[in-house]
């Protein structure tokens, strides 16, 4: 927790010295931000006392309104950044005839940052690929900030798989030279916001929030991953290896530990009920049109995890304290992009209205939605949509769950992946949909295809070659493989090499087997090849109605083609290249991008079995 341990005031006005543990949301802030309006929240004790006076005395700062709430321990001040205010310090003098409440707190107005859009905040796109890290189990590039002492949950241990391991953000940073040799431009860490959370029961044994899905204080980086100071330099490094970085968003709840929940400025400020009220973890609820009032409120305001309160996002205080952290994170740090977990268990105006301020302060800025839904309907809904309903998501894309399933069935029938993309009308902008094959919540994709080698390519070379955002989680690049039994630790195992005493490295070609390093250079191949491919970056789709197994689509702008042609058979497959011709035209040679294989198009074209062949038209 970011306190401010002030000790001064009184000293000198009537001799006392008081001395208070006082939190600051947000702890600073920007001159430059296009609303002018900033709410600073204020904890301390007694200190939104009726007869608590407030003073801000800056050029350019007016104090619009004091509010306070149920619990005296808050205050809520209302304030007013004039274009013209510069950057610069000033204080906030709460005066109170009792010394022990009084006191003067330091506040700093930074310059927004000039390069928002250009060097920083960039944005991720269909031309970037997206690794995925959790940061726990990844790579240990600090040993010292494996434990902290004073925190909650000190244990440490590597052969627990529900203890926190070690690894952190200098691990990450330590790695971007492999992440980028691989074609990868972007990483997604999993939270990296402070968990100060003591150990909790679930399923019969004792976990710690390695996941950082557990927020105790959104304005730390938790120190054991290395602290805000690592998280901004992991973040600058990237940007000058012309690399970016999505951070994990958590608005639907916080930790139990967190402070503002161990003292609640009031009561609505989360979802209460009468007694404990899981939520369905259902979105049909928000989206069917039979659905019941109780069925709608049990997905959006029942808790995660009875140790995860849920926020009360109607609240006013509570949402502008959401909206205000992730403008703030965004400029403090830098980065181009959130993914927003638990996207449909947030209040759906709430959701609408942050995405907005986001976008208003940062263009460039991109928001993908985790939405674990079945369909392309529902994943439509909670995103920009072509469809007629009553609430009209502005979120630009979706963690696109259905397209998932559809590539994992695709590789033993191909049908799916096609009727799966045939309802992309549904969505606005189906190239701003994240595609993925595994996460941290998933079955590892490797185990999903039978470690079946021939079916780790084609799942791969469809992740990377049809419209979407594509995302891979780490490790998959050197076959990490499980399934989430008896537990997701299973599918977040230590990545080898990662730390200093592991018995192998596999961030290196030497420490890595044959087959690992088949698949690790198919990724890198395929991956490279994207990164100067227009067609696969920014051009447009067409696929074919699967015949007999075999798949064919194209990627495509007016000076580039690239053709796929996916056999999903056990034997080799010839297909007639006449049914085409309104794509291929008067290409006459092929370059097969796996293997810089040049030849020419014949009629007919035979494809190996349990292949995926990905073409350059030339
Ligand atoms: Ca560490
Ligand atoms: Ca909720």
């Amino acid at each position: 927790m970011k306190k401010l341990f002030i000790f001064l005031c009184y000293i000198l006005a009537v001799g006392h010295i008081c001395s208070q543990d006082i939190n600051v949301n947000p702890t600073h802030w920007w001159v430059g931000m296009k609303s002018p309006e900033l709410q600073i929240m204020i904890h301390g004790n007694k200190i939104g006392s009726a007869n608590s006076t407030v003073k801000i005395s800056y050029p350019g700062v007016s104090l619009k309104k004091v509010n306070r709430v149920t619990n005296s321990n808050y205050l809520f001040l209302d304030l007013t950044i004039s274009p013209t205010a510069k950057e610069g310090k000033f204080n906030i003098v709460i005066n109170n005839p009792d010394p022990q409440i009084a006191i003067t707190i330091p506040y700093e107005l930074h310059a927004k940052s000039k390069n928002d859009g250009k060097t920083r905040v960039l944005g991720v796109t269909a031309a970037d690929f997206i690794y995925l890290i959790m940061p726990d189990r990844f790579s240990n590039g600090d040993p010292s900030n494996d434990v902290i002492q004073g925190m909650r949950d000190t244990d440490h241990d590597r052969n627990n798989p529900f203890d926190r391991h070690g690894g952190d953000i200098l691990g990450v940073t330590n790695h971007l030279d492999y992440l980028k040799d691989l074609g990868i431009t972007t990483v997604w860490l999993t939270p990296v916001v402070e968990n100060d959370m003591a150990r909790t029961q679930e399923g019969g044994t004792s976990r710690s929030t390695y996941h950082g899905y557990a927020f105790t204080d959104q304005y730390q980086i938790d120190r054991r991953f290395g602290g805000n100071e690592a998280y901004s330099q992991l973040v600058n490094t990237a940007h000058s290896k012309g690399m970016k970085i999505i951070q994990d968003a958590v608005y639907n709840h916080v930790g139990n530990d967190h402070w503002f929940v161990k003292d609640l400025p009031m009561n609505d400020w989360l979802n209460q009920w009468s007694s404990y009220t899981n939520t369905s973890y259902r979105d049909q609820p928000l989206d069917d049109p039979y659905a019941s009032s109780i069925d709608k409120k049990i997905t959006t305001d029942g808790w995660f995890t009875p140790f995860l309160p849920d926020l009360n996002q109607r609240n006013p205080y509570v949402s502008k304290f959401l909206i205000q952290y992730a403008i703030w994170a965004t400029e403090e740090f830098g980065i181009d992009g959130w993914r927003v977990d638990t996207y449909f268990y947030n209040d759906p105006k709430f959701l609408n209205d942050i995405n907005t301020a986001l976008v208003n302060e940062f263009p460039k800025l991109t928001i993908f939605g985790e939405t674990s839904v079945a369909n392309p309907t529902q994943g439509a809904y909670f995103s920009d949509n072509n469809i007629n309903t009553t609430y009209k998501s502005n979120l630009q894309g979706i963690t696109d769950f259905p397209l998932t399933f559809a590539m994992l069935d695709g590789v033993n029938n191909v049908e799916r992946i096609y009727t799966t993309l045939s309802q992309d009308f549904l969505y606005k902008n189906p190239m701003r949909n994240c595609i993925f094959l595994d996460n941290h919540d998933l079955d590892r994709f490797y185990s999903v295809v039978g470690e079946d080698f021939a079916k780790y390519k084609m799942a791969v070379a469809l992740l990377l070659t049809t419209r979407g955002i594509p995302q891979i989680y780490y490790g998959s690049e050197i076959l990490m493989k499980n399934f989430k039994n008896p537990s997701d630790a299973e599918v977040r195992r230590d990545f080898p090499g990662g730390w200093q005493t592991d018995p192998v490295n596999k961030f290196e070609q030497g420490g890595r087997t044959d087959l690992e390093n088949q698949a690790f250079n198919y990724v890198k191949t395929l991956a490279n090849f994207r990164k100067s491919s227009e067609a696969i970056q920014k051009g447009k789709l067409m696929q074919y109605v699967p015949d007999n197994g075999v798949y064919v689509y194209f990627r495509y702008t007016a000076s580039e083609t690239v053709m796929c042609v996916l056999n999903s058979n056990t034997n080799s497959s010839t297909i007639n290249l006449s049914r085409f011709s309104e794509r291929i035209g008067n290409f006459t040679k092929a370059k097969d991008v796996a293997t810089g294989t040049i030849f020419n198009l014949e009629p007919t074209l035979t494809i190996g079995p349990k292949y995926l062949l990905v073409m350059e038209l030339h």
